[in-house]
């Protein structure tokens, strides 16, 4: 075995985004492109005599990317990593772990909900000893690491065999490989009631769950099929697979729309859920209807202390600037502390440190609480569990008689995926050229109240972070933000956020886009998308 330093240059472009390192797999994949930015993690936080964790969501490359990092990790010093078996660890999992075992930190190998291949995505995530993703000031530090390169270093050696659960060792590092589902379902037990939840499957309860080829197969299917009990065939795509079955593990109605088609037909389940690539979203569904994520954070906001892990109530809830202000109707009326955070949940770590909140939620599809430092895709699906199982009601009522407490947010997003970066970036520096002469005009029928550039200070340790998406606020509560995507990995996405407050229980719609009509027409009147983008129309809606 022999170390080696290998002379490299700096690599132009590996700015960590929303969450962590996204690239093509080719990138990743060219050369020293994935050893230079290991190296500059390394550089930046210091890893020798350090503890980490590794796992990754199963895509192309995760296992060959697995045994670099390690290699990486046994030359700079680090005394133990512990991998998942098969170096796979979902994201809240690697979270529990690196929390659980006192690790100083952790690498998550995962593009998310991006597609997986060859043709497709990868990307590496450093997260920090709270089992949290890195905060800002430290992907700066990676970042500014990533100029001043000049070798990196790494042991050359066999592969590790990662298949066998137990320890062994690499140039005097120690490996200590682990179930990767085993310490996650022990968590989740000591947080929902699980006995109730064997009785509601007993009792001829009907669920589903997509794990989309993804990396919550194996632990869904550990979970709610070997200790719940739930019926096998209850886990749909449970397998997990390098290109994600050639689709997109992103639990929303445009990709996951097998489900969606079968809640909303004949042959609907009771409960239907999904997940995405690494394990950190979810989807929730129940007989013909779909809620949307910011509904399903205000509903576990009022309903959490159903679940034994939650009794005592919530200390305070936390919600990403663009998510609907559903959630802040629920901590009003429990008289808790609702925080408004820039997108991504490396601002929420923080928050629930400092014990401020102990729920968190995303548009995006992510909910999360305390028990780990990431979002939580089965963590939410098991709380719903709970609540439905607890009150012995459907998806349905639990949702209109969450409306009829405390009102409606008509919520959608818009995106316009891959269009001209250059284009894109001047339709927003035109946008936010205009937002002082904003307040008081009056847009397809309705007034401006305020606009601005979102900018956040975190309560805890100070920090400033600026320029997080442009938001138009309408004095009916109509609201609408415009915000380009820091996860894509080619040219940019244009993300627009439509929402509408209705307090009459009696005015529903059944398209929220009917609802949103104005907010639509507005959001196009104001911004010129067509005219800078030349798209008719966006290509998701969730
Ligand atoms: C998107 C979502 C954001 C989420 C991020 C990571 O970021 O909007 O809410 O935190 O993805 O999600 P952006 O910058 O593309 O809008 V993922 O599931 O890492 O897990
Ligand atoms: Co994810």
């Amino acid at each position: 075995m022999e170390l080696l330093a290998i002379p490299t240059k700096p690599i132009e472009g590996q700015k960590p985004g929303t969450s962590g390192l996204r690239k093509k797999t080719s990138v990743f994949m060219g050369l020293h492109y994935l050893e230079n930015f290991i190296q500059a993690i390394w550089n930046a936080v210091g890893v020798q005599g350090k503890t980490l964790v590794l796992g990754g969501d199963g895509r192309y490359f995760n296992d060959r990317a697995a045994q670099v990092i390690l290699r990486m990790a046994a030359a700079a010093g680090v005394s133990k990593v512990i991998v998942g078996q098969g170096a796979l660890l979902s994201t809240p999992a690697a979270s529990h772990v690196i929390r659980s075992r006192g690790a100083n930190g952790g690498i998550i190998m995962s593009a998310s909900h991006n597609p997986g291949g060859p043709d497709a995505d990868f990307g590496v995530k450093y997260n920090i000893s709270n089992g949290g993703p890195a905060p800002e000031g430290i992907t700066d530090a990676i970042f500014a690491a990533t100029k001043s390169l000049t070798e990196y270093q790494i042991v050359e050696t066999q592969d590790i065999d990662l298949s066998v659960i137990g320890t062994t060792e690499l140039s005097g590092m120690q490996i200590e490989i682990i179930d990767p589902v085993e310490d996650y379902a022990a968590l989740m037990e000591t947080l929902f009631d699980f006995p109730k939840i064997r009785a509601l499957f007993e009792g001829g309860f009907t669920m589903r769950f997509d794990a989309m080829h993804a990396i919550t197969g194996p632990y869904a299917t550990r979970i709610l099929e070997d200790v719940l009990g739930a019926p096998e065939g209850t886990v749909l795509n449970g397998i997990p697979s390098p290109d994600f079955g050639n689709g997109h593990p992103d639990p929303n109605p445009i990709w996951a729309k097998p489900l969606v088609d079968l809640v909303m037909s004949d042959a609907a389940p009771d409960f239907a859920a999904a997940s995405d690539g690494d394990g950190d979203r979810n989807m929730i569904l129940g007989k013909g209807v779909y809620v949307t994520p910011s509904d399903s954070l205000a509903v576990l906001a009022s309903l959490a202390h159903l679940a034994p892990g939650y009794a005592g109530g919530l200390k305070g809830v936390a919600r990403s600037m663009p998510t609907s202000r559903a959630v802040d109707y629920v901590a009003a009326a429990k008289g808790i502390d609702c925080y408004e955070t820039p997108t991504g949940w490396k601002f929420f770590g923080n928050l629930l440190d400092d014990g401020r909140a102990t729920l968190c939620g995303e548009e995006s599809a992510g909910t999360g609480s305390d028990h780990v430092r990431e979002k939580d895709g089965l963590w939410a699906v098991l709380l719903w569990l709970n609540i439905l199982a607890e009150t012995g009601k459907s998806v349905a009522n639990i949702l209109t008689d969450h409306w009829q407490t405390y009102g409606r947010n008509y919520y959608s997003r818009h995106d316009y995926e891959d269009v001209d970066a250059d284009a894109a970036n001047k339709m927003m520096a035109r946008l936010n050229a205009m937002l002082p002469d904003l307040p008081g005009e009056v847009i397809a029928g309705m007034t401006i109240e305020s606009a601005d550039e979102f900018a956040y200070d975190d309560p805890v340790d100070g920090s400033h972070s600026a320029h997080q998406g442009t938001r138009v606020s309408f004095t009916d509560g109509t609201r609408i933000v415009f915000r380009l995507s820091g996860t894509g990995t080619v040219g940019a996405t244009l993300r627009v956020y439509l929402e509408k407050r209705e307090e009459d229980p009696a005015k529903q719609h059944n398209d929220p886009q009917d609802a949103l009509s104005a907010a639509i027409e507005a959001a196009e009147t104001i911004a010129k998308i067509k005219e800078y983008t030349g798209r008719d129309g966006p290509n998701v809606r969730t």
